[in-house]
C-alpha cells in the first residue's frame, strides 16, 4: 500500500503546470497535494490508489479516451445514474473537480505494469464448476437465446429468442466491448471489458463462473470452440495474454516487433477455427501475429519467420508461440475468408491489403477508402460470386468486395458513416446504421442483397441512435438497438420490416444469438 501511495503522490506532482495554474487561479485546495488528498479521500476506494480501477473503472487517459473532459467533469459533479458513482458537486468546488479531472487524464509514467503476478492474483472463481447443472436450467431453446449487452447500467440481459422475452439479467464488468465469444455449443460465454476483465459465464446455469483481469486497457477476447483456450488483446500493457478455459493463465506474450525493440498495442484478436489458431492485429507494428493452440503444431523455423531471439537453424515450438507475417503497413482491423487462409486488412490511412497466412505475405491490394469496419463485415452469394460487405467509419457507404478477385463490385451510398452491417443466411436483406452521423444516427437502412440497393429505411427518434442488428436463429426477426439510456430492443419482422414489439433496456449496445454465433452464420460477426 505504501508503494502505491508513493506512486500516486509522484503522479499527482506530475500534473505539473496545468494543475498549478488551476491552483493559482483560485484556491490552495487545488494544489497537487490537495488534489491528491481529494483523490485519496473521494475516489481511491472505488477506483484504486493507483487509478487502475477497483469496484469502479480505471482512471487513466487510455481508459478515458472515449470520454471527453467536460463529460468527466459532469460525471464527478453530478454522479452517474444507475451506477454507484455518487455526485461530488456539493463536497468539492468546481476548481477541485477540474483539478481531479486533470489528474485522471495525466498518464502514469512509467506505464503501470500488469504482469503474470497481477494477472494470477486477480483471478476469481465465483462457483465450483462441479456444482453446475450439465443441462440448461431454463425452458427456452438454448440455441435461440440472445445476450444483450446493456452499457447504460453495465448489465447483460438473456432473452428467449422464441418468445422474445427476457429470462435473466445480471451485472457485468464496467464497459464491455467487442462481441462476447461462445464455446462448447453455446454453453459458455466469454466477455471482455475495456478495463481488462474477462468474465466466463455459464449460460446454461445463468451464472458467472470465473473472472480474471488480463490487462489494464483491453480490446477484445477470442475463444477456441472447445472453450479450452482464451486470448485477450491489450492496449495497456502491450501484451497478448493466453488462458485456459477456466481462465488460468497460460502465457503472457510481450508484443515486441521483429526488431526486438518496438512494442505495440494489440488492436484485436480473432479465433481461426480451421487453423486452430488465434490471429492478432497490431496497432503500432506492420506485422500480423498468429498463435497456434494446437499442441501438434509444426515448429516455427527461423528461415520462415525471423525472430530477433533466434539464430539460423533454430526452431521454436509451434504451440503457443508467435508466427509473424510482416506486412507493408500497420493493419488495424481484419476480415477473414471462409477457410481463414487469407485475411483482408484495413490500415488507418484507408488502404487495404490481402494477406496470405500460409505464404506469410501480402498477395494483393484492396481498393478501400476511409476506415472500413471489417470486423463487422458479412458475406453472401451475389450473381455467382462470393462477396463481402463492410461499413465504413469515415465514409457514408457500404463497400461490397468480390472475395475471389478482391475487386470492389459496388459502393452503396448510405445516410452516413456507420458501424454495423448485419444479415442472416435466410434473409434477402442486410441492415446498416449511420451511427457516426449526428443527423442520421436514428435511421437504419435496409439493403437488398440481390440488387445491392437501399430499398427501405426505418426511422427512430431524431437525435437518438438506432443501430446494431442481430437476427433470430431462423432469420424471421431482426432485433435492433434503440441505443439510449432509456432505450429498447426493437423487434422487426425481417420480411415485412414492420416493428413487432419493444423490450425496454438500459442503453442496449450489442446483441448476440447463440445459434448464429456458434454456427458462424454468414450474416453476422464471429
Ligand atoms: Fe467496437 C466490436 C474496434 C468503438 C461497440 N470493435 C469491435 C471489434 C473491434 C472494434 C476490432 C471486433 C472485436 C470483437 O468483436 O471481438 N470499436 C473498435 C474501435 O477501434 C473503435 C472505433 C474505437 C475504440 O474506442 O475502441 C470502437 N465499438 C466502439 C464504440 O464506440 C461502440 C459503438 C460502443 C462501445 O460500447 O464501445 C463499439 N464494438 C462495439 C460492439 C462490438 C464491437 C457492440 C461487437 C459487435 C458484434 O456484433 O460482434
Amino acid at each position: 500500500m505504501m508503494h502505491m501511495f508513493h506512486s500516486i503522490s509522484r503522479l499527482t506532482l506530475a500534473i505539473g503546470s496545468s494543475a498549478l495554474l488551476l491552483a493559482s487561479a483560485s484556491v490552495s485546495a487545488t494544489t497537487p497535494d490537495a488534489t491528491f488528498t481529494n483523490y485519496v479521500q473521494h475516489c481511491a476506494t472505488c477506483h484504486g490508489m493507483d487509478r487502475l480501477g477497483g469496484m469502479g473503472p480505471a482512471l487513466l487517459p487510455e481508459n478515458l479516451a472515449r470520454l471527453r473532459k467536460p463529460a468527466a467533469v459532469a460525471a464527478i459533479t453530478d454522479g452517474l445514474v444507475a451506477t454507484q458513482m455518487p455526485a461530488f458537486g456539493e463536497l468539492l468546488s468546481a476548481d477541485e473537480i477540474a483539478a481531479i479531472t486533470e489528474l485522471i487524464y495525466t498518464p502514469i509514467v512509467p506505464s503501470p505494469k500488469w504482469t503474470e503476478t497481477e494477472i494470477r492474483a486477480s483471478r476469481i472463481e465465483h462457483v465450483d464448476p462441479s456444482t453446475l447443472s450439465p443441462t440448461p436450467v431454463f425452458d427456452a431453446d438454448p440455441w435461440n437465446v440472445f445476450l444483450v449487452v446493456e452499457t447504460g447500467d453495465h448489465h447483460v440481459s438473456v432473452l428467449d429468442g422464441d418468445k422474445l422475452e427476457p429470462i435473466h439479467r445480471f451485472q457485468s464488468r464496467f464497459a464491455l466491448h467487442g462481441g462476447p465469444k461462445f464455446a462448447q455449443e453455446g454453453r459458455y460465454v466469454f466477455f471482455g471489458s475495456r478495463d481488462g476483465w474477462v468474465t466466463k459465464f455459464d449460460l446454461w446455469n445463468l451464472t458467472v463462473v470465473s473472472e480474471v483481469r488480463a490487462g489494464i486497457n483491453t480490446r477484445n477476447v477470442a475463444v477456441s470452440p472447445d472453450g479450452n483456450y482464451v486470448a485477450v488483446a491489450n492496449y495497456l500493457p502491450h501484451t497478448l495474454v493466453l488462458f485456459d478455459g477456466d481462465l488460468n493463465l497460460l502465457k503472457v506474450l510481450d508484443v515486441v516487433g521483429k526488431d526486438g525493440v518496438t512494442t505495440s498495442r494489440v488492436s484485436a484478436v480473432y479465433e481461426a477455427t480451421p487453423r486452430k489458431s488465434f490471429v492478432a492485429a497490431l496497432k503500432d507494428l506492420p506485422e500480423v501475429w498468429e498463435i497456434s493452440f494446437d499442441p501438434e503444431a509444426e515448429p516455427i523455423p527461423v528461415g520462415v519467420v525471423h525472430d530477433y531471439r533466434m539464430r539460423e537453424g533454430e526452431f521454436v515450438p509451434g504451440y503457443l508461440n508467435v508466427r509473424r507475417t510482416v506486412v507493408e503497413d500497420v493493419l488495424d482491423d481484419f476480415f477473414f475468408t471462409q477457410d481463414y487462409s487469407l485475411l483482408m486488412g484495413a490500415s488507418r490511412n484507408g488502404t487495404g491489403q490481402v494477406v496470405s497466412l500460409d505464404a506469410r505475405r501480402k498477395i494483393a491490394d484492396l481498393p478501400l477508402d476511409g476506415m472500413p469496419h471489417l470486423g463487422s463485415g458479412i458475406t453472401w452469394d451475389w450473381q455467382g460470386r462470393r462477396v463481402m460487405a463492410s461499413t465504413n467509419l469515415q465514409a457514408a457507404e457500404v463497400t461490397v468486395i468480390d472475395i475471389d478477385s478482391f475487386e470492389v463490385v459496388r459502393r452503396i451510398p448510405t445516410r452516413g458513416p456507420g458501424f454495423f452491417l448485419r444479415s442472416h443466411e435466410n434473409s434477402r436483406y442486410a441492415f446498416v446504421d449511420s451511427m457516426m452521423s449526428p443527423e442520421a444516427k436514428h435511421i437504419l437502412q435496409v439493403i437488398d442483397k440481390h440488387t445491392l440497393e437501399v430499398v427501405h429505411e426505418i426511422f427512430g427518434t431524431e437525435g437518438e441512435t438506432l443501430a446494431h442488428i442481430e437476427y433470430t436463429r431462423d432469420g424471421r426477426f431482426a432485433l435492433a438497438s434503440h441505443w439510449e439510456f432509456d432505450g429498447a430492443i426493437v423487434v422487426l419482422d425481417a420480411e415485412t420490416l414492420e416493428e413487432v414489439k419493444r423490450l425496454p433496456m438500459r442503453k442496449p449496445v450489442g446483441k448476440y444469438n447463440v445459434w448464429n454465433k456458434v454456427m458462424r452464420d454468414e450474416g453476422t460477426s464471429h
